[in-house]
């Protein structure tokens, strides 16, 4: 995997792991929480969760193809994110991410510098969006 900045691209770009689960996705809420770490990448207006590499097959080749394969593509324009309420989750500096089309995701650093670096950047790139 070869993180790439083009040209092209706007606004805040930042790469780290990070805990993520989904909860709702086309504004229907899931079950069941599923946290795992993610390398995630915020690439403009796009911020992309790629599969956990630990999670994978045992096999070698699988798993460096596997790391590279995204598992969520958020697409931030049109989307909220907040400090998640306390009743969403018993972790510390979990963020709550509502995409426009009803996906919600909730993401969760322990480190409170690395989670706040991730709701400004993520908060960035929403309201950058926004003025385009
Ligand atoms: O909202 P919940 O059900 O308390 O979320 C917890 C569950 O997803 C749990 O999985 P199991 O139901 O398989 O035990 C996770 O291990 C917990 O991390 C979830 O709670 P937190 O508060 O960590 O989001």
């Amino acid at each position: 995997f070869i993180f790439t900045k083009s040209d092209e691209s706007k606004g805040p770009d930042k790469a780290g792991v990070l805990n993520k689960t989904k909860v709702a996705e086309n504004g229907k809420r899931l079950r069941k929480k599923n946290w795992s770490s993610s390398w995630t990448v915020l690439e403009g207006s796009i911020l992309t969760f790629y599969k956990d590499g630990k999670n994978q097959s045992t096999n070698s080749m699988k798993q460096s193809s596997s790391f590279s394969t995204p598992e969520y593509t958020v697409e931030l324009r049109g989307a909220s994110v907040c400090w998640a309420p306390r009743e969403k989750s018993s972790k510390k500096n979990v963020l709550e991410l509502k995409t426009r089309g009803g996906s919600e995701y909730l993401v969760q650093h322990d480190t409170d510098s690395i989670a706040t670096g991730w709701y400004n950047s993520i908060l960035d790139s929403i309201q950058m969006m926004s003025v385009d």
